[in-house]
């Protein structure tokens, strides 16, 4: 069994006789893009209650700081004024592309707070008090324009890469918030500066990046409009990761199926 992150290509092959490849994160695309990892081998990711209810909290900051209006109190106080914003609530609508377990946990904390919630999916989907789109019925820009609120938890695939694009969305409601928890190669970053000037996104709050740290001369440090987290929306717990780990090598060695397994031709 290997675990690994963000392994070198190829690194792999030197271990001929390796029957499981886990990740020590909840993502995988170290291992799916590593061409000596074949579908011979098992893969498994983590997930773990502790990664997820660090995700609710993460998100539900962001969405609750949209809605509040702090982003206005902020240039406010900065101006030392005594405004008010109207609404002094906004109204929120989210949509969260990615409806994994991750997607799911963050649905339900949002949920309890009164946000309504809508999810979008490659296949239909079946989720007990979760209305899920899948692009089999409906359309991904047409998703978007019924919400105010994207949050991304994509896995990265070659399929998502570059997808929150200008072309996409545009199709947001004008003032609308984004929300980045994913993978930084979602975003097309220029596109968001686009975006943002237009005024069709508001407010975006990232958490990953196409590169890692954020250069020290990127133009999103100073935009007002974008908060920056350095990849902390929800860290992986060591000891957790590691039970998980363990239990699933005690399973490859006793024949009993892995837990959180990954499917290597669909890249989650
Ligand atoms: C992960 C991450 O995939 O930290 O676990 O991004």
């Amino acid at each position: 069994m290997l675990v690994v992150w963000k392994h070198p290509e190829n690194a792999s092959a030197q271990f001929p006789n390796v029957q499981l490849i886990s990740s020590l994160g909840a993502g995988v695309e170290h291992i799916i893009k590593d061409p000596a990892i074949t579908s011979k081998h098992l893969i498994s990711r983590i997930v773990d209650p502790t990664l997820a209810h660090s995700m609710q909290k993460h998100v539900l900051t962001c969405v609750l700081h949209f809605h509040k209006q702090w982003p206005f109190y902020q240039v406010a106080k900065q101006n030392g004024q005594w405004a008010k914003p109207n609404p002094i609530e906004r109204p929120i609508k989210v949509g969260i592309l990615g409806v994994g377990a991750l997607g799911q946990a963050v649905t339900k904390i949002l949920q309890t707070v009164g946000f309504e919630v809508i999810g979008f999916s490659r296949k239909p989907k079946e989720i007990p008090n979760f209305t899920v789109w899948d692009s089999e019925n409906h359309s991904l820009p047409s998703f978007l324009q019924e919400i105010n609120v994207l949050l991304s938890l994509l896995p990265r695939t070659p399929q998502t890469e570059g997808i929150l694009s200008y072309e996409l969305l545009r199709n947001l409601p004008k003032g609308s918030c984004l929300i980045n928890v994913g993978r930084g190669a979602h975003l097309v970053e220029d596109d968001l500066l686009k975006l943002l000037e237009e005024g069709t996104i508001d407010q975006a709050y990232l958490d990953v990046f196409q590169e890692e740290p954020l250069p020290t001369s990127h133009p999103f440090w100073s935009h007002s409009h974008i908060f920056i987290t350095p990849h902390t929306a929800s860290i992986t717990h060591q000891e957790n990761a590691a039970k998980i780990i363990a239990d699933n090598y005690q399973r490859l060695k006793t024949g009993g199926p892995i837990r959180f397994e990954v499917q290597l031709d669909r890249g989650y």
